[in-house]
């Protein structure tokens, strides 16, 4: 906690570290009240840096210093000086062994970093600076160290000890304890050391690699959760196999091990050998997860596999470069996920998932680039743009180089820099040698803040057959870069002709016969004009196919145009951004006039893609999917909450009424024969089945409200289950409460669907669900503790209900403050994220402004405020 002002840490003050640590030698005796760490530590001067003064400065937070040796003897309190976050040695040797003995409190530990317990089980969480909370040591990427690990602890409470790498020992100790050794061969930073201890079940399988070595596949949950382990014990297989084919990954050790637990912070962690896992990323079973929750799985184990060798056996040299590890895994889990399931839904879901939280957090206070240049606090940086940005700029270089020689490039960062903590430059260095390509200019995307818009403007000469494209890119300033320089990056483009076939894209200079179809043009100028040859008519150009680059691309589109793409486009990104694009332009009319009339060939172009047999229902279902409300928000230089609101409502109603043959037929063909198979195909057509029926309850109608009901009590599986609840929710008033009641009642010993239950209520547009969500912050069920448990409830009404969290008497943002108040003392990490729907104050009318700017200023007034809920809240009123 804070009293003074943070300071910030900089890239350009990055030294290598004086010291290196070759071997750690842990031993814990565990308790969750007292946790005894001894540590045994061979440092030696690191030949790499410059000499300093000769004294050994180690970080260390929170624990309370017992013995403290120095090749052997205890150092006197003039040796050395303790401060509130680092051991100062004065002089130390060249080579030198250090021995030191803390005490930890784990139950005291509410900020789920270092050792903490997590129900009845002792869980670690050391990323990014957590192994400071443990013992003292250079907390840094950049010291490798290997590791082995003693762990001592009470038999009947914790007879299941983890740790990274091979286990080497297991023995009985008196007074009913045991030892448990493990060792890890592989060097590795200490943010990736961890341990368990607990009465855990586990689930065994093996996996037979391609050099033909067996692993072992272990899954760790309490005991009740063994049944619902399933789904994550084949995705781990699958993305094994798939790590050798894609990218010639093997695993490494013997052993891989993955440990669900109730209490954590993000999603999972890759751990070397030992994966910590949220267990909302483990566990599922059809009547208990819906199908988002079995594809999240899938992706998040990938996740986590997958930074076995990127992040792990290849890690960053400071945290500057998060996204060297983050951008790439998450490229390479959903080429995975595209690979597993469709390859346009997966596109849509990244692209969506960027323009509802990437780009507004590029366009607000917070924007940051992918490879950030300062940061008070680092765990303020696990972000969309670290992550989903820096993952788009991966696929932007394979998508220049293609996928032959981008597997030729990754192939020789692997080589080159296995065992090495290196950046985002050494990545980029791989694939400028092997294509031979210059990516000077392409770098600036890793520098540059904020997302680019492409302004294009488009004419046809029908003497000359001629088309001509006039791009022009520019970025707006963001805090702290006021000006932009042009980027270099890949426009995919087709053409379509007035039968919605494809054009070759011949230009002027052409050697070859160009073949119809998509063409990878290079931006790289402030303005482009790209002159397409050989066109009698004029084309409806298909930009951007597959979302090539993360931009805001703005063309004069008209609704022929839009309704051409939708029905005829090969690409499934585009007809979904055409479709997106005119339900945009649709909603944002009616914000502003309640009475505009929707086109017929506009809901036309929808019953099209409803009746449509040769699509994927899947992707139907995307079609029919809105923008969200809060990217709509977005568009508007002073967001109108309510119209917005109004106008989904008023779209959705409008498709309900006028389709509702075409809904309900969809309805009912896809009503699943298997509906606890959660394959692709069966998750597409649950998806498109609710889809029609949550626009079929936008009209109001007791036959339709009949069928919610009916669909409520009798779904077996979640997905079902719970798309019925929020509409029944939704609609109002007594026809939701029963439904909530009984949903409690079934399902109040399974922790994962009471989030639901919390969620279901505090995502309605109900009106007063703001002083529901404070009803139920007093219910039992409910802990500031868990960080689930405040997703479901307090995440989702203030990220997930633009119309309630804006409620115009200022009563959300009120909320949102006492609760970041109330948790920052004890969890700052997941009070500084709550944060977030408030950043960008300065988008909505005068009188929301005032009440969101007092709800942060009263936060930051608060005098012991942790560094992340600072950062945060002082950035976004600067
Ligand atoms: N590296 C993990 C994410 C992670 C980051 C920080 C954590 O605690 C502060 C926990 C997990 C991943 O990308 O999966
Ligand atoms: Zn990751």
């Amino acid at each position: 906690m804070y009293r003074d002002r943070p300071h910030p840490v900089r890239l350009a003050d990055y030294r290598p570290p004086e010291f290196l640590i070759e071997r750690v030698d842990l031993t814990f005796e565990l308790d969750e009240q007292v946790t005894t760490v001894h540590a045994l530590l061979e440092f030696s001067r690191n030949p790499a840096a410059t000499r300093g003064d000769g004294s050994l400065t180690l970080d260390g937070e929170q624990l309370e210093l017992i013995e403290l040796k120095l090749a052997g003897q205890t150092l006197t309190p003039a040796e050395y000086q303790l401060e509130a976050e680092a051991l100062r040695i004065h002089r130390v040797p060249d080579r030198f062994q250090l021995e030191t003995q803390v005490r930890i409190h784990p139950n005291r530990n509410t900020a789920l970093e270092g050792l903490y317990q997590s129900g009845p089980m002792l869980c670690t969480q050391c990323e990014a600076e957590g192994f400071r909370k443990i013992t003292f040591f250079l907390d840094r990427p950049d010291v490798l160290s290997r590791f082995r690990t003693t762990l001592i602890a009470d038999q009947d409470r914790f007879p299941v000890l983890l740790a990274n790498g091979n286990l080497v020992s297991e023995t009985r100790l008196p007074a009913g304890r045991h030892q448990v050794i493990w060792d890890d061969p592989f060097p590795k930073p200490c943010y990736l050391f961890a341990l368990i201890g607990g009465d855990l079940s586990v689930v065994e399988d093996q996996f037979r690699t391609c050099s033909g070595r067996d692993i072992g596949l272990r899954i760790f949950v309490e005991p009740h959760n063994l049944d619902r382990c399933g789904h994550a014990m084949q995705a781990l297989k699958k993305a094994m196999r798939w790590d050798e084919e894609r990218f010639g990954r093997e695993y490494d050790l013997d052993l891989y091990m993955i440990v669900a637990v109730s209490h954590f912070n993000m999603g999972a962690m890759e751990n070397k050998g030992l994966n910590v896992f949220n267990d909302k990323f483990v566990l599922a079973s059809p009547d208990t997860a819906t199908d988002e929750d079995f594809q999240g799985i899938e992706s998040v184990i990938a996740h986590e596999y997958f930074h076995n060798w990127t992040g792990n056996r290849i890690t960053c040299r400071d945290w500057f470069q998060l996204s060297l590890k983050e951008g790439f895994t998450v490229y390479r889990d959903q080429e995975f996920s595209a690979e597993v399931g469709s390859r346009d839904v997966q596109r849509i879901a990244d692209a969506r998932f960027l323009r509802n939280h990437q780009f507004p957090e590029d366009a607000g206070p917070m924007a940051h680039p992918v490879r950030p240049d300062s940061y008070i606090e680092i765990n303020n940086f696990y972000t969309p743009t670290v992550y989903n940005k820096g993952a788009e700029l991966v696929r932007m270089q394979a998508c220049l180089l293609g996928p032959e020689l981008f597997r030729r490039a990754t192939d020789r960062y692997f080589e080159r820099h296995d065992g090495q903590a290196v950046t985002t430059d050494d990545f980029v260095r791989c694939i400028e040698e092997v294509s031979g390509r210059d990516l000077a200019q392409f770098r600036r995307w890793y520098a540059q803040a904020g997302t680019p818009y492409l302004d294009i403007e488009a004419d046809h000469d029908a003497t000359r057959h001629l088309y001509r494209l006039r791009i022009r890119q520019w970025t707006p300033p963001t805090p702290g870069q006021p000006v932009k320089e042009p980027l270099h990056l890949p426009f995919a483009l087709g053409l379509l002709d007035d039968q919605g076939r494809e054009c070759p894209v011949r230009l002027e200079g052409d050697v070859q016969d160009q073949p119809a179809g998509t063409r990878v043009l290079e931006l790289r100028e402030l303005e482009t004009e790209i002159c397409v040859l050989g066109l009698r008519t004029r084309p409806v150009p298909s930009m951007l196919r597959g979302f090539s680059a993360p931009v805001k691309l703005r063309y004069a589109f008209t609704n022929a145009d839009l309704i051409h793409l939708m029905r005829y486009d090969r690409d499934g990104f585009c007809r979904w951004d055409a479709a997106q694009r005119l339900q945009e332009r649709l909603l944002l009319r009616l914000t502003q006039d309640p009475t505009t009339l929707i086109p017929d060939d506009v809901v036309a172009a929808f019953r099209d893609a409803l009746r449509d047999p040769a699509t994927d229902p899947a992707l139907i279902a995307e079609l029919l999917t809105f923008p969200s409300e809060s990217y709509l928000a977005d568009q508007l230089d002073v967001v109108d909450v309510d119209g917005i609101h109004r106008a989904h409502r008023q779209l959705a109603s409008h498709l309900g009424t006028h389709l509702n043959d075409d809904l309900m037929a969809a309805y009912a063909h896809n009503q699943d024969p298997a509906p606890t198979e959660v394959t692709p195909r069966a998750i597409g057509r649950r998806r498109l089945k609710n889809r029609a029926l949550a626009l079929l309850m936008a009209v109001d109608g007791a036959k339709v409200f009949n069928l919610c009901q009916t669909q409520f009590e009798t779904a077996d599986n979640m997905t079902d289950t719970l798309a019925a609840l929020r509409l029944l929710v939704d609609h109002g008033g007594a026809a939701g409460d029963a439904p909530l009641q009984r949903f409690y009642e079934r399902w109040s010993q399974v922790p994962l669907v009471i989030d639901k239950w919390f969620s279901v209520q505090a995502s309605s547009c109900r009106e007063g669900t703001v002083e529901r969500v404070r009803g139920l912050m007093a219910h039992p069920d409910f802990s500031l503790r868990n960080p689930n448990r405040v997703r479901s409830l307090i995440g989702a009404l203030c990220h997930a209900n633009s119309v309630q969290f804006h409620a115009a008497d200022g009563s959300g943002y009120r909320l949102l403050s006492d609760v970041v108040l109330e948790l920052d003392p004890l969890n700052p990490q997941i009070a500084a994220r709550l944060l977030k729907p408030i950043l960008s104050w300065r988008r909505y009318d005068a009188g929301r402004q005032a009440q969101m700017r007092r709800e942060l200023a009263r936060v930051l007034e608060t005098g012991e405020l942790s560094a992340d809920v600072y950062e945060v809240a002082s950035k976004a009123l600067d």
